[in-house]
């Protein structure tokens, strides 16, 4: 799963990546922005993976894992363009992670012309809504250029139809994320990752002592179906480079349970609908990353596309029932060793072994 944060200049972006990743990037308040996207991988903590991997005590156990981009700040100022190469490597992402300024800092007002952290959003949205535009027009019109010079496939004639969709959408002021395709309509356009399709999560970013403001940002933003949250970015930053035990006794005084990581990590679980399913075995118990909903066929895909070419079927049993019974064995006797096909969906908790033949 890749996640890419962003926001305005001077959000917090890199203060969370830094409390995120347990890095030191700089977050000089006066520095230009960087050039490139910072790029860290942090572990899903799931207690299952451990749980398994005592059991079968393999040689290598493997945590499904996060990837966090966190990049510059874009659309700053009116006719500020964000680099091409940095534009494409966001679309990229399955998630933006929105980072809004809700802590104050007269400077930075001053630089900046942030307004409210709504403000802040339906600017961004703005953006996104405005270069997708563009790029579907475009589309639009090198489909219709094509029509005159005879290219008129089945394929191309859903694909007019889905950017048509779409150039009505935008033009309704609409992120496409609340735009319904057909599936093979969605299809046909997946390969524009338009921005404003992208699930998002949005960040409040406040200091300590404004947390409780900013999380009644974020129940608003809630109630007009964003998924918000209110952080203490710098706080957390700095919650990251204490020992663990420390570091629990500063959360308990903020009513925090979980470390940012492991918030996140079930924020963007929930955002994206995704699910986790197991492999193990003697060489190694393993997480993968899945979408709700996904059959064994995509999920085979998951660990090899050679699992999926010649998929036959899926040994398949539930994490909790190994857990209830103890052991493989058991579960064959009691008759809880599912044989599965390929239209099976996937369940969270199963653990898999696929059959295939290539
Ligand atoms: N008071 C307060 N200041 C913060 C908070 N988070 C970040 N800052 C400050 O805001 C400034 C910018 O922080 P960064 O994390 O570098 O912001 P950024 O969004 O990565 O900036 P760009 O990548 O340049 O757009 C720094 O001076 C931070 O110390 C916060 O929660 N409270
Ligand atoms: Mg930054």
């Amino acid at each position: 799963m890749k996640v890419a944060l962003i926001g305005l200049p001077k959000t917090g972006k890199t203060t969370i990546f830094n409390a995120l990743t347990h890095s030191e990037h700089s977050t000089d308040k006066y520095a230009p922005p960087v050039s490139e996207a910072y790029v860290g991988i942090v572990p899903v903590a799931d207690e299952r993976v451990d749980r398994l991997s005592a059991l079968y005590q393999p040689k290598k156990t493997i945590h499904a894992t996060i990837e966090y981009h966190d990049f510059p700040g874009i659309f700053g100022r009116e006719g500020d363009t964000a680099d091409n190469n940095l534009l494409s490597e966001l679309k990229s992402a399955d998630a933006f992670l929105v980072v809004l300024k809700g802590f104050a800092d007269e400077e930075l007002d001053s630089l900046y012309a942030y307004g409210s952290p709504l403000q802040q959003l339906n600017h961004l949205e703005e953006e996104f809504i405005l270069n997708d535009l563009i790029v579907a027009e475009k589309r639009l019109e090198k489909i219709e250029l094509g029509y005159k010079r005879g290219v008129k496939t089945p394929a191309i004639q859903i694909e007019e139809k889905a950017i048509k969709e779409i150039i009505a959408c935008l033009q309704d002021n609409r992120p496409l994320r609340l735009l319904e395709l057909s599936g093979e309509e969605a299809k046909a356009i997946r390969g524009f990752q338009f921005f404003s399709s992208k699930p998002l999560l949005v960040l409040v970013n406040s200091s300590e002592g404004e947390l409780s403001q900013a999380e009644a940002v974020a129940a608003e933003l809630n109630s007009q179906a964003y998924q918000a949250y209110a952080i203490a970015g710098k706080f957390e930053e700095e919650l990251s480079k204490l020992d663990s035990d420390e570091a629990e006794l500063f959360m308990a005084d903020m009513g925090l349970s979980e470390s940012i990581r492991d918030r996140l990590t079930h924020w963007s679980y929930q955002l994206l609908g995704y699910i986790s399913f197991f492999t193990v075995g003697a060489d190694e118990v393993r997480a993968w990353t899945l979408e709700k909903g996904s059959n064994a066929v995509t999920a085979a895909g998951k660990i090899h596309s050679d699992l999926a070419r010649g998929f036959i079927r899926a040994e398949c049993f539930k994490y909790s029932e190994l857990m209830e019974h103890g052991s493989e064995k058991v579960l064959k006797e009691k008759g809880l060793f599912r044989l599965e096909g390929k239209e099976y969906i996937v369940k969270d908790g199963d653990i898999i072994s696929i059959r295939f033949n290539v």
